[in-house]
């Protein structure tokens, strides 16, 4: 486990916030091999001084903000950097701390406030932060001059892995010309892709919350448990309040149990009248008589349970069927930087699908999607960046290592979120491979040490009878592509052949089976009838075989079913790639593809029968 909490960054009497998104300072580090402005400390002056800059938006991706090929490819340490004014009250008062969050960055960061390294971090979906309270303090009367260098190189041993190849000929190739190789199928967006902000808290602050709910016939419970630094006796309070504000339980002491009469349980979005139910749980570190300020921090809480049986997935006691999609963090310009129009776009259009769940292929998203999961009732299978996991040498002590920590870092910030109701660990690894079994016994055990409370799982597209690492999930999770990657253009084989998997799969685990991943590309406004590979009609048959296979099934073991693609996104440029994937059921700008309208059809008919 992790050292510190990490608590989302929420205001209340004792915490302020100052967002930094908004226009920075940029330079891509073009030099041979990408490192000057470590040769050169460019930490050590402004930016400006050492060069020429660009502006930068931030959170968003850089690939795509400019019209240069060059940034838009680019591998190698580029450098963001800005101004912030730290407000007086805050510099003056020591006793609270100044907290420079990332929200992530993409992939490999360093931070230097006024020239003085304040932090590092490896891997590209998850917050990092520092206290900056000493640094910020010395220079009292000018702005703060935050420096952040990102590298998105990805290595054998990086999260997701990938290899650096260097083309060596002359006669081929440009002097030291170098390529990014990776085993995934999407665009390597790199830059600082979420919120950068300041806050504070009380030196005597709390530092993490963990809580797991349960209930008995109308009685909910919460089990808690708050951490607190900076001091060793305090007197913490917790009380919690229903939606409108009644105070419904309380309890003290840094751990204890919260009972809540007459519960609203949290539900999936079409399960119940009103989805998403969140309580809201007031943590409050008593101020001392010794003049010690007091800290208060407010958890929003769900009450549900999670649990899987052979056959079925059961949310507060009752059957849930996924029916769903696969997302990406993705659209134009911004790359994988958020953007709260698109976020808001997407819950809508979940709606407008009828979709119950997603999940987080293949990578955590940001926790604000997270939150909005929760706050409507869409039902999350939360995947760390695992993807691509296909060389052997990517089964090594070293990755394995890193996979943990970001098992870690992926449980310590999402354990309290009750739309997410199971992990998973990675995405279509070469898990025939020898060493996937050790490898996948070791990261699943793990992070069922993190989190007693939530099925693990990988998705699998190996042959089932050679997987290594199935024998250790919780719920067996199969991407298939028939009549595309396999028997392409022939429609007919995909009943016999979906059959057969689930038979295949079920015979040998008696595990319940999410298909995790099916779909095929259309290109919008190919039409073709007979339908053809590409077109809109292809598409819409590919979801309609499957789909009455999944019929036959779901009343045995199949227990969800997740398209791939919510939407069209971009991938490196390849000859299967016609500007991007073209999976989506909608375009990339949010628009429907006739696959969209059988989609929504079915999950509301599916909805209407189940739940
Ligand atoms: C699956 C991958 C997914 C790809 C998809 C595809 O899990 O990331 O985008 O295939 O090829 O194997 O469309």
């Amino acid at each position: 486990p992790l050292e510190n909490g990490m608590l989302f960054p929420r205001e209340s009497p004792s915490r302020e916030i100052k967002d930094l998104s908004g226009l920075w300072t940029f330079r891509a580090d073009f030099s041979k091999d990408r490192n000057l402005g470590f040769q050169k400390s460019w930490f050590q002056s402004p930016l400006t001084k050492t060069g020429p800059v660009i502006d930068m938006p931030v959170p968003a991706s850089y690939n795509d903000i400019t019209q240069d090929v060059k940034l838009r490819d680019f591998i190698g340490w580029v450098w963001y950097e800005r101004e912030a004014w730290i407000p007086d009250s805050w510099l003056q008062d020591v006793g609270r701390r100044i907290v420079l969050r990332v929200g992530s960055a993409h992939y490999y960061s360093v931070v230097w406030v006024n020239g003085v390294k304040v932090t590092e971090h490896e891997g590209g979906h998850l917050p990092f932060e520092a206290d900056i309270g000493t640094v910020a303090r010395k220079s009292p009367g000018t702005p703060c001059r935050i420096t952040i260098a990102v590298n998105n190189t990805l290595d054998l041993h990086t999260l997701p892995p990938g290899t650096i190849q260097h083309m060596d000929d002359p006669k081929k190739y440009p002097a030291d010309y170098f390529v990014q190789n990776t085993n995934f199928d999407f665009f390597n967006y790199a830059g600082i892709h979420r919120p950068v902000l300041l806050y504070t808290t009380p030196t005597v602050y709390i530092d993490d919350i963990t809580v797991q709910t349960t209930f008995s016939d109308s009685t909910g419970a919460i089990s808690y448990e708050v951490s607190v630094r900076g001091c060793n006796s305090t007197v913490v309070k917790v009380s919690l309040t229903d939606k409108d504000g009644k105070c419904v339980a309380s309890s003290s002491g840094a751990s204890g149990v919260l009972k809540v009469p007459n519960v609203n349980l949290w539900w999936p979005y079409l399960m119940h009248e009103s989805p998403g139910y969140m309580y809201f749980m007031e943590v409050q570190v008593a101020e001392s008589k010794n003049g010690i300020k007091g800290d208060m921090y407010t958890l929003p809480v769900g009450i549900r349970t999670v649990q899987v049986t052979n056959t079925q997935f059961l949310i507060n006691n009752k059957p849930f069927y996924f029916h769903g999609v696969n997302k990406h963090e993705d659209s134009d310009i911004r790359g994988k930087g958020l953007d709260w129009p698109l976020i808001v776009k997407d819950f809508n259009l979940l709606k407008w699908l009828g979709a119950n769940s997603f999940r987080t292929s293949h990578y955590p998203y940001a926790e604000e999607i997270i939150q909005m999961c929760d706050r409507h009732g869409i039902v999350v299978i939360d995947e760390c960046p695992g993807v691509g996991i296909k060389d052997i040498r990517s089964f090594d002590n070293a990755s394995l290592a890193h996979h943990l920590v970001v098992m870690d870092e992926l449980v310590q910030r999402d354990k309290n979120h009750p739309s997410v109701v199971m992990w998973s660990v990675a995405n279509e690894p070469a898990s025939e491979m020898p060493p996937a079994g050790y490898y996948f016994k070791s990261l699943i055990s793990h992070t069922k040490s993190l989190d007693v409370t939530r099925p693990v799982t990988f998705i699998t597209d190996s042959y089932f009878a050679r997987d290594k690492g199935a024998p250790y999930v919780d719920v067996v999770c199969v991407n298939s592509y028939f009549s595309w990657y396999h028997d392409p253009g022939h429609l007919e084989v995909i009943s016999i052949q979906l059959n057969t998997q689930f038979e295949n799969w079920y015979g040998m685990y008696q595990k319940p089976i999410i298909q995790s991943e099916y779909g095929a590309d259309a290109v919008p406004g190919l039409h073709n009838d007979p339908p053809m590979m590409f077109t809109e009609e292809y598409q819409k048959t590919v979801l309609q075989n499957y789909h009455s296979v999944f019929d036959e099934k779901r009343k045995k073991y199949v227990i969800g079913e997740l398209i791939w693609n919510f939407a069209d996104f971009m991938t490196a440029q390849t000859i299967t790639r016609v500007v991007g994937n073209k999976k989506g059921v909608f375009t990339r700008q949010r628009q429907p593809k006739a696959s969209a309208y059988i989609l929504r059809d079915r999950y509301w008919k599916i909805a209407n029968e189940t739940g």
